[in-house]
């Protein structure tokens, strides 16, 4: 090795919601912390979305280095049921041993790679000598649950999941177990437990959380009580927006910054349920008919199908001519992909119906609008929790998950969103939780010392 700057690999997986934050650590790393960061782009990329977001990086941060890996040719036939992102997983997973020579030819002093490839990538860096950190994308305590479920199978042999106690933290119900986990077969479930008996063998852990966010979590992580062996933990989030220039975003969209500059402070509720999944056409519709019953402005950003690259039906089709013409004015109702955290700091927005998806939670942290969290699958009622116990938003339990028959009604959406908006309560705690999270990404504040103490061993 030559000395000097620290040169970071960073290795991430398919989705939006995890290809988002590498792009922050990236531009964290190499602007903030002078370290020379390389990211390794996986071919072909799944999305429009993800690779606009990638090109987006790429053209606006020339310092950070793109490493372009080709996926091995992979027979997705055993897995057609499977969902397309786990699929994804488990193409770069095989492709892993492809990453050696990329790692030798970057000279890499450390190499940070996604939970989703974490069993895989740690032996091929292991090899190579190259100090290995695994990045979690979703909450400390979603990472919790990662890497007890292992001794929690074990444990639980014979029977089927239940409420899991995870040591130090609390017990995640049930029914905010993943959906996935219930099966051990599942495609995800044999990834999520490979790669949480992966942990102990990375040399550090990095996290998208703050402290005083996820305090039990963390806590637990880092002192080992979770599992035993833990390499250290460093949450250093909420990992700033970065802001690449959002022209065709807001050109595809209609130009919602426009739009929304007309509003009344704290007048609109921010309406999102992320890049991933759909609503089904019955709850689709009934979120409609509460928004429009609400009385409030909206700005809704609707997802037609899974992979966005697919997303080509039109509004009209999803939601009637008829009630996006009653609801024109007042309303901005978009498929296009809008620029998530320049909304949330938009001085219009007042609340955010959110999937809970980690990523916004963080977004939502950093702009201090309140949420009403409404988790659909996967990790995001463990988020929702976070997001309920820390008094960033309100989450009624009961509204229905991918898989339950129930539809919420138009009328129980238009009440709650009513008061939750006019919740002063609220609005002062979720003020709160933005000061707290302002205080630790500022200089000298938890995440700022977690993440200057990384560098500082990818240093040496
Ligand atoms: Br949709 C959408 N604009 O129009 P999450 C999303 N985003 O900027 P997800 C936009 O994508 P997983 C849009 O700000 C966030 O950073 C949003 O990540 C951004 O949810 C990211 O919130 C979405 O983590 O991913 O997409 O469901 O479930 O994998 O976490």
């Amino acid at each position: 090795r030559t000395g000097g700057a620290p040169r970071v690999v960073l290795l991430p997986s398919a989705g939006m919601g995890h290809l988002v934050p590498f792009g922050r650590l990236a531009v964290a790393l190499s602007s903030g912390h002078a370290c020379d960061v390389s990211v390794v782009t996986v071919l072909p990329t799944v999305s429009s979305a993800e690779s606009k977001h990638l090109q987006g990086l790429f053209d606006a941060f020339p310092a950070v280095r793109r490493l372009d890996l080709h996926l091995a040719p992979f027979d997705a036939s055993e897995f057609s049921d499977a969902d397309p992102f786990y699929v994804r997983y488990e193409a770069v997973r095989r492709s892993a041993p492809l990453l050696g020579p990329l790692l030798a030819d970057a000279d890499a002093s450390a190499l940070v790679a996604d939970i989703a490839l974490a069993s895989v990538v740690i032996p091929v860096a292991k090899e190579l000598l190259i100090p290995c950190y695994i990045f979690f994308t979703a909450s400390a305590t979603m990472f919790s649950l990662l890497a007890y479920f292992p001794t929690y199978l074990h444990s639980n042999a014979g029977h089927s999941i239940g409420d899991v106690d995870v040591p130090g933290v609390y017990r995640i119900p049930m029914s905010s177990i993943p959906q996935a986990l219930h099966d051990p077969n599942n495609l995800f479930t044999q990834q999520f437990v490979a790669n949480g008996r992966s942990l102990a063998e990375a040399d550090g852990l990095l996290v998208n959380t703050f402290d005083a966010f996820e305090p039990e979590a963390v806590t637990a992580l880092r002192h080992g009580t979770v599992a035993p062996g833990f390499p250290p933990v460093f949450a250093l989030g909420p990992l700033s927006p970065v802001g690449f220039p959002a022209g065709e975003a807001a050109r595809e969209s209609g130009n919602y910054t426009t739009w929304l500059d007309a509003q009344p402070a704290r007048s609109v509720v921010y309406v999102s349920f992320g890049s991933r999944k759909a609503l089904l056409r019955d709850q689709l519709s009934e979120l409609a008919a509460g928004l429009e019953a609400s009385g409030c402005r909206f700005l809704w950003v609707v997802k037609g199908t899974v992979v966005d690259r697919d997303d080509d039906r039109e509004l009209r089709e999803l939601l009637g001519e008829v009630f996006l013409q009653r609801v024109n004015g007042r309303a901005l109702v978009t498929k296009a992909w809008v620029e998530q955290e320049e909304v949330l700091k938009h001085p219009a927005v007042g609340l955010f119906i959110s999937h809970c998806g980690w990523n916004s939670v963080t977004e939502a942290t950093v702009s201090g609008v309140p949420v009403l969290a409404w988790p659909r699958f996967a990790d995001q009622r463990v988020s929702a929790g976070v997001v309920a116990r820390r008094g960033l938003g309100v989450w009624v339990e009961r509204w229905s998950w991918e898989g339950e028959e129930r539809v919420v009604t138009g009328d129980e959406i238009a009440e709650k969103v009513k008061s939750v908006l006019a919740d002063e309560t609220l609005r002062k705690n979720s003020t709160m939780v933005r000061e707290a999270a302002a205080a630790a990404v500022a200089t000298g504040g938890t995440s700022y010392r977690s993440l200057a103490k990384f560098v500082r061993r990818c240093s040496t």
